[in-house]
């Protein structure tokens, strides 16, 4: 069952329904085997201090790049990004490494409160305290002109959790850059996985690149959720390539090596839907170390608030041996801890720099 690629959050969020006014589901569909650190001792927190910033994005920015710095190669630095006052990440940059730059480009809402949550990936306690840099660059994203090289041809079989499963629909294509066209169809709504729709399309490529995948689909923002990301087809495992659509678009980066993947496109709501919605999903090349480069101008803000204890600005505990149905992410029993007024309105086509401390706890 490929149900196995969403996480256990996302089954729980698609069986209740959600239609957007609670919690947001964990919702980098099957990134935690690859992209998420593993598992570390049983503490209540993979991390210590936990920072967190509020900004806004700009009117017309629904997309963002953000690199995170730090010195030395010891420390494992994570970042993720949420919705202000949900524990619901859209993605981040947790890779499991003690080199700096980590690097994500996400989706957005414009004239959205979002947090990024900064912290070092700790549970046996970290081993000194880390300065950090995060560079967060404002985008307008345009699907623009998208010439379709393969057309959804065979929805009624491509659905791998239908009963019986469908198969991938061979798409013939062998490139690193590939266009998709397909349907979130609708008359076949699956009352188990509640979903309207789910394609699967199989293409090769012949060499490892950085790859920028996309995702459009107008209309699709009714939906309770849609998700699109790749599948290694001869690993049968995700490669932590992919992300739901959030506003207008998706988009997910990663290095993708030479292989046999699947392109799949999971579309759920509470029931079913009126009219076929169609999408592309494109796979192109992507240059992630000539964007959004790190930022020396001088901090748009610095961490203020922490507070003597360091928990000041906490917000969110993250604790990646919660067990179903206790979740990943749950906001701090805290009634003091505030995210940081950053002040910030994150505009397309400009950069913004916020410098943090994150502290020795033990
Ligand atoms: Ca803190
Ligand atoms: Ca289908
Ligand atoms: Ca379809
Ligand atoms: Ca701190």
């Amino acid at each position: 069952m490929r149900s196995t690629r969403l996480l256990p959050a996302i089954i729980l969020f698609v069986a209740c329904g959600n239609n957007g006014a609670t919690p947001d589901a964990h919702i980098i569909v099957g990134d935690s085997s690859t992209t998420i650190d593993a598992p570390g001792l049983n503490l209540v927190d993979s991390y210590m201090d936990r920072d967190t910033f509020q900004f806004t994005t700009g009117a017309t920015t629904n997309q963002l790049s953000l690199r995170l710095n730090w010195p030395g190669n010891t420390a494992d630095m994570d970042y993720l990004v949420f919705p202000a006052n949900k524990t619901g990440d859209i993605g981040g940059g947790t890779a499991i490494g003690t080199m700096e730059d980590e690097f994500t480009t996400l989706a957005v809402k414009p004239s959205t409160p979002y947090w990024l949550w900064v912290g070092q990936y700790s549970p046996s306690g970290p081993p000194a305290a880390v300065a950090y840099d995060a560079t967060i660059c404002g985008e307008t994203y345009a699907a623009g002109t998208q010439t379709c090289q393969y057309t959804e041809m065979s929805d009624a079989t491509n659905d791998y959790n239908a009963t019986p499963a469908g198969t991938f629909e061979a798409t013939g294509l062998t490139s690193t850059a590939v266009v998709v066209c397909g349907t979130i169809n609708n008359g076949h709504f699956n009352t188990n996985a509640m979903s309207v729709d789910i394609d699967s399309y199989q293409f090769r490529t012949t060499a490892a690149a950085d790859v920028m995948m996309t995702f459009t689909a107008p209309g699709a923002a009714a939906l309770d959720a849609v998700y699109f990301f790749l599948w290694d087809i001869t690993a049968n495992q995700s490669v932590g390539i992919g992300g739901r659509f959030v506003g207008d678009h998706g988009v997910s980066i990663g290095n993708l090596p030479a292989g046999n993947y699947e392109i799949d496109i999971e579309a759920y709501a509470p029931a079913d839907i009126a009219a076929g919605l169609p999408y592309k999903v494109k796979i192109a090349v992507d240059t992630p170390a000539t964007r959004c480069t790190k930022s020396t101008m001088t901090a748009s803000y610095t961490e203020a608030n922490d507070g003597a204890d360091n928990k000041g600005n906490d917000m969110i505990q993250i604790d990646y041996n919660a067990m179903t149905p206790t979740p990943t992410n749950t906001l701090t029993t805290s009634t003091t801890d505030m995210a940081e007024p950053t002040g910030l309105t994150v505009a397309p086509a400009t950069t913004y720099r916020i410098t943090g401390n994150s502290a020795l706890i033990q």
